[in-house]
């Protein structure tokens, strides 16, 4: 009887959530089609009979060419498995006709509804403060849901080779829940370890960890399509299209005025969330940890702890000797407003050493008085003065917790509600300075952070440049922004630079080429980002 409950619980679940985006489709995880190297698959349903739907919705075609960037000079390179994504695991996949998407064809173009993808809408994502209590409650149960629904999406737990070798194909591949795919997803852009920090190459130019999702001009467009993904996949699982994921704006509050049990929940002095409060029995995944980083493998969701590892969060309790005067406190407006300032996207080197420009002072890195990137330091009496960490990532580190290990910080559901507001200000940047595309660099930037190469691990792919254009073209608005990137309290006339000039005093984006110090310092950047978030 209990049996037969399951099998029929478990049904139901899944007509509720036919698809899902992200890693590879179930489907294509098979020894067959990593041997064809073709994700092809027919939509579901009577009417389907081809690949990609056939004429009129899709067609199987080799997947093009991201810059197919060789990073020959970091050794670990070749043995990523994100190099050149998604190629190494596939090089066909579905080229959807307008206004269809997804990789059967199934799905609609961003902005796009209905089973003809013919209603058009765009979804306004909303403050957090002014949400009725039902739209917070709802918050709640369609994360909860998520965390609990299976995906159509499998996750790899192995590298490549050790799947696919001499010895014949072993796919690795796992079923997880719509949310810890979105977890995984963002742990193996941020963190995927080749190699051994104590492997000998490591120690050399410390390039035992690529970051495609941080530490350099990806960093809002990365984010940008991937919550997209999980918007749209919140949509799903609940049967609510109309569903807008909501922005959390920090800069009103010098505390977090959101971790309370009526939305992401309260917390004790230990940084556990209240028994009552609607993620409290959230197991996490993918954390920080010796099991993770040093066995060589991709996370494994499935890999739990006993006992269960929890949400953790504790709002402004963070050691000021270690991360500055500030930090226990949320940003202020005027950091924002500064930030808001620049014209210039980014520079080279395109990671976390940019002076000067938006991108790094919205990421975190750079000084939002000065403008300046500004690392650790050390005092006369070799005392530690930390380095700038601002904006984006001055609230992970305020919330100490889950949260402040970047690679895995989005267990916690309020990661969304964080994301969704500096989506906002990149927004509000896109509008006020209309940037034509090649304010984007399409070289010279980090691994997978370039202008064409495809957002990892998102599959069917898509690049950097596909996101870089106004929210309203991909579906979505923002309360309270219009159309030059104005809202209602905006400073007016304010030009302080600080000690930028001009606005940069940074070279042309334009087509800059890396220099071996940009490489050296994207090295330096990857690990600094692994201390930061280890301690
Ligand atoms: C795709 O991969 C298959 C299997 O390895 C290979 O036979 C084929 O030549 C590849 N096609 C392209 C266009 O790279
Ligand atoms: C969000 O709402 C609060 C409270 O009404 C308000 O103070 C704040 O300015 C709003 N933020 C934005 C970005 O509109
Ligand atoms: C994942 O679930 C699908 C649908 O139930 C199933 O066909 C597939 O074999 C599962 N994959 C793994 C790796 O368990
Ligand atoms: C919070 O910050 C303190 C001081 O840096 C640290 O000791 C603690 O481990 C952090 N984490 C939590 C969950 O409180
Ligand atoms: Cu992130």
């Amino acid at each position: 009887m209990q049996t037969a409950g399951l099998v029929v619980l478990y049904v139901a679940v899944a007509t509720l959530a036919p698809v899902t985006e992200a890693q590879f489709p179930s489907v294509c995880t098979t020894a067959d089609h990593l041997r064809s190297k073709e994700c092809c698959p027919v939509p579901a349903g009577r009417r389907f009979t081809q690949p990609c739907g056939g004429p009129g919705r899709g067609s199987c075609r080799v997947i093009p060419d991201g810059t197919m960037k060789v990073y020959d000079h970091k050794p670990n390179w070749a043995r990523d498995d994100r190099s050149q994504w998604p190629k190494l695991f596939f090089n066909r996949s579905c080229a959807c006709e307008f206004p269809f998407s997804g990789y059967d064809c199934s799905k609609c173009v961003w902005g796009r509804y209905g089973s003809a993808c013919d209603v058009a809408k765009t979804i306004v994502r909303k403050n957090v403060t002014g949400l009725s209590s039902e739209d917070r409650v709802k918050y709640q149960t369609y994360l909860n849901r998520a965390k609990t629904v299976v995906s159509d999406y499998a996750v790899a737990t192995e590298f490549y080779d050790t799947m696919v070798n001499s010895d014949g194909i072993n796919p690795s591949f796992v079923n997880v829940s719509v949310y810890d795919l979105l977890v995984w997803m963002h742990y193996y852009a941020s963190r995927e370890t080749i190699l051994s920090p104590d492997n000998d190459i490591c120690k050399v130019d410390g390039d035992c960890v690529l970051d495609m999702a941080h530490d350099a001009v990806g960093f809002l467009t990365w984010h940008r399509g991937y919550l997209l993904e999980m918007e749209r996949l919140i949509q799903e699982v609940n049967n609510d299209p109309d569903w807008a994921l909501p922005y959390w704006d920090w800069t009103v509050s010098e505390q977090c005025d959101i971790c309370t049990n009526d939305f992401v929940g309260a917390n004790d002095d230990n940084g556990n969330l209240d028994s009552g409060s609607a993620f409290a029995g959230w197991e996490v995944l993918c954390t920080d940890s010796e099991e993770q980083h040093n066995i060589l493998k991709p996370c494994d969701p499935n890999h739990r702890r006993v006992p269960p590892e929890k949400l953790k969060r504790n709002p402004g309790t963070q050691d000021k000797g270690k991360w500055g005067d500030s930090i226990d406190e949320l940003p202020r407006k005027e950091e924002v407003d500064f930030a808001l300032r620049f014209a210039t996207f980014d520079s080279s080197p395109f990671d976390k050493t940019s002076d000067c420009v938006f991108r790094n002072l919205v990421e975190g890195y750079a000084d939002t008085k000065t403008g300046k990137y500004r690392p650790d330091d050390t005092g006369p009496n070799g005392e530690k003065i930390p380095g700038a960490h601002t904006l984006h990532n001055h609230v992970h580190l305020y919330l100490n917790g889950t949260m402040s290990d970047v690679p895995s910080s989005a267990n916690d559901p309020i990661f969304w509600l964080h994301h969704a507001f500096i989506d906002r200000i990149f927004e509000k940047w896109l509008r006020k300075f209309k940037p034509a595309v090649s304010e984007y660099p399409l070289d010279g930037a980090p691994p997978g952070h370039n202008r064409d190469e495809y957002i990892v691990p998102l599959f069917p792919p898509y690049t950097h440049e596909s996101v870089f254009k106004a929210s309203t073209d991909l579906g979505y608005d923002f309360e309270g922004v219009d159309a030059d990137g104005t809202s209602d309290g905006d400073e007016e006339g304010n030009t302080d630079l600080g000690e930028c000039k001009n606005g940069s005093e940074a070279v042309s984006v334009v087509a800059s080429i890396a220099t071996p110090l940009a490489t050296i310092s994207a090295i330096a950047g990857a690990l600094i980002i692994i201390l930061l978030t280890k301690n």
